[in-house]
């Protein structure tokens, strides 16, 4: 890809995110101006234009250059970072820091009636989830061997199919959990958004924008503590 001195970040063109890092860019002084199309936004006061993608795109985005900096919930962006290094790859992208925003959990989940006290008990279970490489992790760590079934959604009604003992999702009220007859029994991952770069940073003019941003990040995410 041929040198760009404008920086690229990308968020997530709609959804749970995209409020809230509209709104920190804007806190940040940055305003755009849309493209027509509504998946480009050209940077006005400074040279930083923003990439409105799906927020699993975000990481392989960063990773390839086609971005330097991305928005991303941390759930998504350590799921990928495993997933690279099972596939012998290096993961070419990093957490740069904490938002404060989008706030929820990966958390493993169990039929209401299910008397849970230790991951021992999950030994020999089918566990579904659409975070395998993040659950597979947790399991060995708390060195209990379980099953994976790996879902792309709807992970919350597997149990009721028979597809799968319990759950492993992102939760935030527990709402979902409730209806489902579902309760949260362990956090895997406590996520929030973050800000995501490479490996390393572009040494040019665009590095010099991202200490910039940074600071004025580090501003308003002092303000708002
Ligand atoms: O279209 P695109 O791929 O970009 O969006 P998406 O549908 O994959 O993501 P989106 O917009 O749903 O979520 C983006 C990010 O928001 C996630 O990756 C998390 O980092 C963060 N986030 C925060 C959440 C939640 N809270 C959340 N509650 N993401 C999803 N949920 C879902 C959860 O999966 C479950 O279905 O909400 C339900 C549970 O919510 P409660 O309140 O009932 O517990
Ligand atoms: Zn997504």
């Amino acid at each position: 890809m041929s040198a760009r001195d404008r920086l690229r970040i990308a968020i997530q063109k709609s959804g749970r995110l995209s409020d809230a890092s509209l709104d920190l860019l804007a806190r940040c002084g940055l305003t755009f101006r849309r493209s027509r199309d509504k998946l480009f936004c050209f940077g006005e006061t400074l040279a930083v234009d923003l990439l409105l993608v799906r927020d699993d795109d975000v990481p392989n985005m960063i990773a390839e250059g086609v971005c330097d900096l991305g928005i991303v919930g941390r759930n998504v962006l350590d799921e990928q970072f495993l997933a690279a290094g099972c596939a012998g790859q290096p993961a070419g992208f990093r957490e740069l820091r904490a938002l404060g925003f989008g706030r929820c959990r990966l958390a493993l989940a169990v039929p209401q009636e299910f008397q849970y006290v230790e991951p021992a008990q999950l030994g020999g279970k089918r566990i579904a989830t659409t975070y395998p490489n993040l659950l597979a992790k947790w399991l060995e760590r708390a060195g209990v061997d379980a099953g994976i079934v790996s879902l792309s959604g709807s992970v919350e009604i597997a149990p009721r199919l028979g597809t799968a003992d319990f759950i492993c999702d992102l939760v935030s009220s527990g709402a979902t959990l409730a209806a489902n007859q579902l309760k949260e029994a362990a956090v895997v991952l406590e996520s929030e958004a973050v800000l995501a770069a490479g490996a390393t940073l572009p040494g040019d003019e665009r590095g010099e924008l991202i200490d910039m941003l940074l600071r004025r990040i580090d501003g308003v995410i002092q303000v708002r503590a």
